[in-house]
């Protein structure tokens, strides 16, 4: 059948996002909704990034997805969420050249194949469902040619995976935890472009790129659930770091901003121990490596690093500048030499952040 052997489609790449005002907690499980504002640097587009193709045929007969090259299920709800949100804003799409015409109305019957790569380890807290979400609904709101903003997208992005709202934009991003029921105003925004600091270095320290034990979505439930600090934190603490954030991006303070980002990981990594059963992301390894910077820190007087953890052991540092980044580079390997058999090479991914 001719009519049936056209395919049309589309690619987009996402970076993922590291947050320094850390997001942990849901006040809404399925509309993921969150207990508090979070704020986040997106790394640039050439590292950590998900690569993703959305392909639309007459000759699908499903919606079918691969992640890393291997057939995975669409069928939970966060993906089936997504799908259907940018469905329902589908508009029509017309290619001349290729004599395709997809109405409104079509969109509804065709079936799209999703083919997603990370270039870097998935699910080891190196927030790979942040790209992974986020590349997701920015790929398939461009093939059906969704005409909504980036807010709108990220209140999409975000009932896929929270974190992923973030890495819609570059530079500094702000996720509003928003008031309504909703979720119509949980939504991020950016708060500087990628040139607005671009002095900044960020190494990730990969300590370990094993799938962590406990996920960030069961990790953060049985924390709402059973910690007695956590509502504290949200409530009473983390409005006046997210201020105070706001201003040392603004204002390029780089001291206060290395103070506020040390200081919110080690708060969310003591709610992580509030938790009960107790969750440890970080190992022997993250705690040296804080131990190092910390050191250097003072003995400079001033921060020159700052360093930051999510979900998992891995160190996401963030050097003041160029010359800070090639200094915090020998110490990690004189402190932390590679394994003898350990590929060299790997070690370099390109002249820019990491
Ligand atoms: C963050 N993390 O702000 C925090 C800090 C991990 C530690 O967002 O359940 O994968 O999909 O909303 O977004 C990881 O949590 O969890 C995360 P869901 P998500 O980046």
């Amino acid at each position: 059948d001719q009519s049936k052997r056209w395919i049309l489609m589309t690619t987009a790449q996402t970076p993922t996002n590291i947050a320094v005002i850390k997001y942990w907690g849901k006040r809404d499980e399925s509309l993921i909704l969150p207990i508090n504002d979070s704020i986040s640097v997106t790394l640039d587009p050439d590292h950590l990034c998900t690569t993703t193709t959305v392909a639309v045929s007459p000759s699908f007969d499903r919606d079918r997805m691969w992640l890393n090259k291997k057939e995975i299920s669409l069928s939970s709800d966060r993906y089936q969420r997504c799908l259907r949100e940018i469905r329902s804003r589908a508009n029509e799409v017309e290619d001349e050249k290729k004599g395709i015409k997809i109405t409104k109305k079509d969109w509804e019957n065709l079936h799209v194949h999703i083919d997603s790569y990370n270039n870097f380890p998935t699910a080891a807290g190196l927030a790979s469902s942040a790209a992974g979400l986020a590349c997701f609904v920015f790929a398939l709101a461009r093939l059906m040619n969704v005409k909504e903003d980036l807010g709108k997208l990220s209140a999409i992005a975000r009932q896929g995976s929270g974190s992923a709202c973030r890495s819609l934009y570059g530079g500094f991003v702000k996720w509003n935890m928003g008031k309504n029921d909703d979720g119509s105003d949980s939504i991020a925004v950016q708060l500087a472009d990628e040139k607005h600091w671009d002095d900044l270095v960020i190494v990730i320290a990969v300590v370990s790129s094993q799938q962590k034990e406990t996920s960030s979505t069961a990790g953060m439930r049985e924390c709402v659930e059973t910690s007695k600090l956590i509502q504290y934190r949200a409530k009473e603490v983390v409005p006046k770091q997210v201020a105070d954030m706001e201003a040392a991006i603004k204002y390029h303070d780089f001291p206060s901003f290395a103070r506020l980002a040390c200081s919110d990981s080690n708060q969310f990594h003591a709610l992580c121990l509030d938790t009960s059963p107790p969750i440890f992301y970080m190992n022997d390894t993250s705690h040296r490596i804080i131990g190092c910077i910390e050191k250097w820190n003072r003995a400079e007087g001033s921060p020159q690093v700052a360093y930051t953890f999510d979900a998992g052991p891995n160190a996401v540092l963030i050097a003041r500048n160029r010359k800070v980044a090639a200094l915090l580079l020998q110490r990690l390997l004189f402190h932390f030499p590679p394994h003898p058999d350990t590929d060299l090479d790997s070690y370099v991914t390109g002249d820019k952040s990491i």
